[in-house]
């Protein structure tokens, strides 16, 4: 029999999901509501959840939040308008199409890691306008600025987005705020990186795939910002990569619950005390789903290196310095079209050994 997908869709055999799923021992719950209870100068309270999300960032790269102070109606309104919006003619949708030079809007032909993803996609920034550098290259000194590009259609649509980013932004910041109480460093150690943030939100619908077994609806990889905030509805399909065991591992649908990972920036903030974890998404035969993750990275000027701080004798900086904005420039070209090699990583900063 004929295969039903293109071609450019299909994964080399050994990327291709299993069908049976391993969903025991996911990755950890982690529940809020000190930070937001009245409790919430409870210190002890408060040193039980720092290091609950220290063992989870250096144990899995991801973990599941509950009771995290976003307002559902938040979550409830953009996935409304992305769901009215993705419902769309292909035209309609066009009308706000990403392109080389405006990597935001509306997009169907992503790649990762050159195999097309099944997917479509609509992206905006968390400020209206974002800096990023026009080229890769180390000797281009020139900036471009990225713009919105919002669809008339749903009109509710600009709105329920830049809502629902603000909501999300704060609980980034917590986050962002715990991670370094773990790692031993002042709660806002982080917080300079983000002036003039290069944070997106992405609205992810995968439409059912008649040959789930052959195509991803995202391909492995890891995220390279700083940390990712993703919502998902009920329907699954997220797997991440077991560090204990190298085992694809699906992350369970909770209601109102986000799931958080650490990206390549924190890992090479941290010197590898944490890592950023690979995570693909598995589609099937019947069921639409959709998912929302927001990316939090920094400014495109940060130099991006291991903290100072965390560097002993024994414990040299592994990564050699590179730039947030050019790395993210890289990547953006990368995803957009088909190329012959790998897209930039940080392992090419790593430090020999
Ligand atoms: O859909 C998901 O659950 C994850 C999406 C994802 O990994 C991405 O958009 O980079």
């Amino acid at each position: 029999m004929g295969c039903m997908v293109d071609s450019t869709f299909i994964q080399a055999l050994e990327h291709r999901p299993k069908v049976s799923i391993v969903e025991a021992g996911g990755i950890p719950l982690i529940d809020l509501s000190t930070l937001n209870s009245s409790n919430s100068n409870d210190a002890e309270a408060l040193s039980g959840l720092i290091a609950e999300i220290g063992a989870a960032c250096k144990d899995w790269g991801f973990f599941q939040v509950i009771n995290h102070g976003v307002p559902l109606q938040l979550q409830e309104r953009i996935e409304s308008a992305a769901r009215k919006f993705f419902a769309l003619p292909l035209e309609e949708k066009c009308k706000v199409r990403r392109s080389e030079e405006n990597p935001l809007g509306y997009y169907d032909t992503e790649h990762t890691k050159n195999v097309r993803d099944w997917k479509e996609v609509f992206d905006f920034t968390w400020e209206e306008s974002t800096f990023i550098p026009a080229s890769h290259e180390p000797q281009g000194q020139e900036l471009k600025i990225l713009n919105n590009h919002w669809p008339h259609h749903p009109p509710e649509m600009r709105e329920a987005c830049i809502e629902y980013a603000h909501g999300v932004e704060k609980l980034a910041y917590k986050l962002l705020e715990l991670i370094s109480l773990s790692l031993n460093l002042p709660a806002d150690r982080l917080k300079g990186f983000f002036k003039g943030q290069t944070s997106f939100v992405r609205l992810n619908h995968y439409p059912p795939c008649p040959e789930p077994q052959l195509a991803l609806g995202v391909g492995r990889h890891k995220d390279a910002g700083a940390l990712t905030v993703l919502a998902q509805d009920d329907v699954g399909g997220l797997e991440v990569k077991r560090k204990a065991d190298g085992e694809w591992v699906r992350v369970k649908p909770i209601p109102n619950s986000y799931i958080i990972n650490v990206g390549d920036t924190i890992q090479v903030w941290s010197n590898d005390k944490y890592e950023s974890v690979e995570h693909r998404v598995v589609v099937n035969s019947q069921k639409e789903r959709l998912s929302i993750p927001f990316f939090l990275n920094p400014a495109y000027s940060v130099m991006v290196k291991p903290l100072e701080e965390l560097l002993q004798e024994h414990d040299p900086p592994k990564y050699k310095e590179y730039n947030w904005g050019r790395f993210l420039k890289s990547r953006k070209d990368s995803n957009f079209k088909k190329l012959g090699v790998e897209n930039v990583q940080i392992y090419h900063f790593r430090v020999a050994e």
